[in-house]
């Protein structure tokens, strides 16, 4: 999979894919990570992005024309199944939307900036908006590393057993049960016997009670 991502702050991004699974993927080429530099692609002078809003108002907005120049010149060399617009007024990140993007094969990344986008950008090139959440962020490049890193692990091959997404919080709508390590026993504190037993069909049984009780407390919208 190829995931492009269009910012004006490329740095933003030089991070987050480097390290863990994010760096596993790509070395094992089950993922691919570009970032492209929206400022490449303005024939404004001064590199210049953005301007004053219609109407008046605080706030510059991104223009519409290097936009399209970027995704034009990228579509010439590639065919994106999704065109995905970060804004904090997007439908929000589940682990269904990651499910279901970990699915295709090139996905385009636009990071908003400033107020937000020309709407005739939105209108006439972008799939899909994508908010991670209800809080508001100074742009979209954290929300793509999110998205990121949410779907490519998702990748078949990426995770290996031990990692595996099958155990994930929120994968069958249960929180993550808790879990330990050595030693047994710290300050007083001894691990539940049960996980010490090498019973594994009880300790499944815990496991699952533990994430059915974790998640009446703390989510009940999700047993819904
Ligand atoms: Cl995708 N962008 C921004 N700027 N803020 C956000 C967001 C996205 N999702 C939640 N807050």
């Amino acid at each position: 999979m190829t995931i492009d991502i269009i910012t004006v702050v490329p740095d933003l991004l030089s991070g987050p894919f480097s390290h863990s699974i994010m760096k596993r993927a790509q070395d094992k080429e089950l993922l691919k990570v570009n970032v492209i530099n929206l400022r490449a692609y303005t024939t404004y002078p001064r590199a210049q992005v953005d301007d004053y809003q219609f109407g008046g108002g605080a706030g510059m907005v991104m223009m519409v024309e290097p936009l399209v120049n970027a995704v034009e010149a990228l579509q010439s060399k590639n065919k994106y199944d999704e065109i995905i617009f970060l804004t904090p007024d997007g439908e929000t990140f589940n682990q269904k939307m990651a499910n279901h993007l970990s699915l295709k094969n090139n996905l385009l990344l636009i990071c908003g900036h400033y107020k937000g986008v020309d709407q005739r950008f939105r209108d006439h090139f972008v799939t899909k908006e994508i908010s991670i959440g209800d809080y508001v962020l100074s742009g979209g490049e954290l929300a793509a590393a999110v998205l990121t890193d949410a779907i490519g692990r998702l990748i078949p091959g990426v995770l290996n057993d031990e990692s595996s997404a099958l155990s994930d919080s929120f994968q069958d709508n249960l929180l993550a049960p808790p879990v330990f390590t050595r030693p047994e026993v710290f300050r007083e504190w001894k691990v539940p016997e049960v996980l010490m037993s090498g019973n594994h069909k009880i300790i499944e049984e815990w496991r699952y009670e533990q994430s059915v009780l974790r998640t009446k407390q703390r989510r009940p919208d999700l047993l819904d």
